[in-house]
């Protein structure tokens, strides 16, 4: 067993004064049994804990880190502006640099508003959705996690969904009434519902690849179909590509499926590792936010110089060296490596995987939503998490998150932590 010492004796500590422990519920490893990790150092692929023990990471601090953490020239950036004040509250230079950056990237966003988090971007995008199209309805998905917003915290992924509380405590009713909750890949349901709330529905918010029950994909012509009805319905589409977006293309999703969303919103990656959120999209639709329109949104750090230069230089990096090709490969042999792992243990299970995202299930049954997600074997996932840990191979603590590849990970890791895969799952059956 590896020793923890030092971490058990923090995580005593910090639960007298943070709620559970932590300050994301996750983080807490309830679902998947044991303690939380305490982590002092992260360089590349690799995150070490304070009592030295060594991890391959796959979570990515949640898919920021896909340059890998700690990257060197992330680093000169954020030193260098800090070095000219750590914020302003007035506009910089650097917010027009990632705005142009991100509008000339994802074509769908011709205008964009920077904010915090993504669960701030997803927040602002369905109010403007609202008021710019009069209507108060809003479609989301089954398993979808849209951020800790009170409307869309209905059937929601993620810690809600790993901690048995997908409609959350504490959001009034009148909150969620006006949130239609649908299960993924299913066009036909999406249709009735556009038909039973005709001039109603201001938008349909998704994302694009789930990535918070798991990990599933968009059917083929489901993402097609939902643009259709949408703009048959006069109501828009959001993309949330929190995720998503700068991952799984350089474009996101969007980009890798061809189709052209009215608002996205971002998060994560144009982030470079630091606090932020964007939303952004059709000219006609962002100019109703104020100044411009009566849509109300403002953040004191939004268009932080910090954020700003840690996430364009993650964006300008991500245009380099076949960055995609590399991922997408290094994805490939991931997923390989995992099936071929549980066949020869003849285990029940399905790996999804889209690009540098990736989810195993202990099902037979192919997971296409949360319906699908839900047949999983929860109890044979955590037996895993807690084998691959021991193997030194951080997977994200609940069947409902996603594993992200960095571009710091290397064919080798992959191998060892297939090899890894294999011994543990022996230990399963
Ligand atoms: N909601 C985040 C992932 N889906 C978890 C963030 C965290 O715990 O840091």
């Amino acid at each position: 067993m590896r020793s923890r010492i030092k971490s058990d004796a923090l995580f005593k500590e910090a639960l007298n004064y943070l709620p559970g422990g932590v300050n994301s519920p996750v983080r807490a490893f309830r679902a998947v049994g044991g303690q939380p990790f305490f982590v002092n150092r992260a360089k590349g692929a690799r995150v070490w804990d304070v009592d030295g023990n060594e991890y391959i990471d796959y979570v990515g601090t949640w898919g920021p880190a896909i340059l890998g953490h700690a990257y060197p020239k992330i680093i000169e950036a954020v030193q260098k502006t800090a070095e000219a004040g750590t914020s302003f509250g007035i506009p910089n230079p650097l917010e027009v640099t990632m705005a142009k950056l991100i509008c000339a990237t994802v074509p769908s966003v011709k205008k964009v508003r920077m904010c915090n988090s993504g669960t701030e971007a997803t927040m602002s995008a369905i109010r403007l959705a609202r008021g710019f199209t009069h209507r108060d309805k809003i479609i989301k998905f089954e398993g979808c996690y849209h951020g800790h917003v009170d409307s869309l915290l209905v059937k929601a992924g993620s810690g809600a969904l790993t901690f048995g509380h997908p409609d959350s405590a504490g959001v009034p009713a009148a909150f969620t009434q006006h949130t239609i909750v649908l299960p993924f890949n299913d066009l036909d349901a999406v249709q009735q519902a556009l038909a039973a709330n005709p001039g109603q529905v201001a938008g349909i918010i998704l994302e694009p690849v789930p990535g918070n029950s798991g990990v599933f994909a968009p059917l083929p012509g489901y993402l097609e179909g939902l643009r259709q009805l949408t703009s048959e319905a006069g109501a828009l589409l959001i993309f949330d590509e929190v995720m998503t977006g700068f991952r799984l293309a350089r474009g996101g999703a969007q980009e890798r499926y061809g189709i052209t969303p009215d608002l996205s919103c971002f998060g994560k990656i144009i982030g470079g590792g630091l606090p932020v959120g964007a939303f952004g999209g059709r000219t006609d639709i962002m100019d109703c936010l104020a100044p411009l329109g009566p849509v109300y949104q403002a953040g004191t750090l939004s268009g932080n110089p910090l954020a700003m230069a840690a996430g364009i230089t993650a964006l300008e990096e991500l245009g380099k060296n076949d960055a995609y090709a590399r991922l997408e490969a290094l994805g490939a042999r991931l997923e390989h490596g995992l099936r071929e792992a549980a066949r020869s243990a003849g285990l029940p299970s399905r790996v999804n995987r889209v690009g540098s995202m990736f989810c195993a299930y202990f099902t037979d049954q192919p997971v296409n939503n949360l319906a699908d997600a839900m047949k999983s074997d929860r109890e044979r996932f955590a037996r895993f998490f807690r084998g691959m840990l021991e193997e030194g191979i951080y997977l994200a603590p609940s069947q409902f998150e996603a594993g992200f590849l960095s571009l710091a990970h290397t064919p080798e890791d992959v191998d060892r932590t297939v090899a890894a895969t294999a011994k543990v799952l022996q230990t399963l059956k």
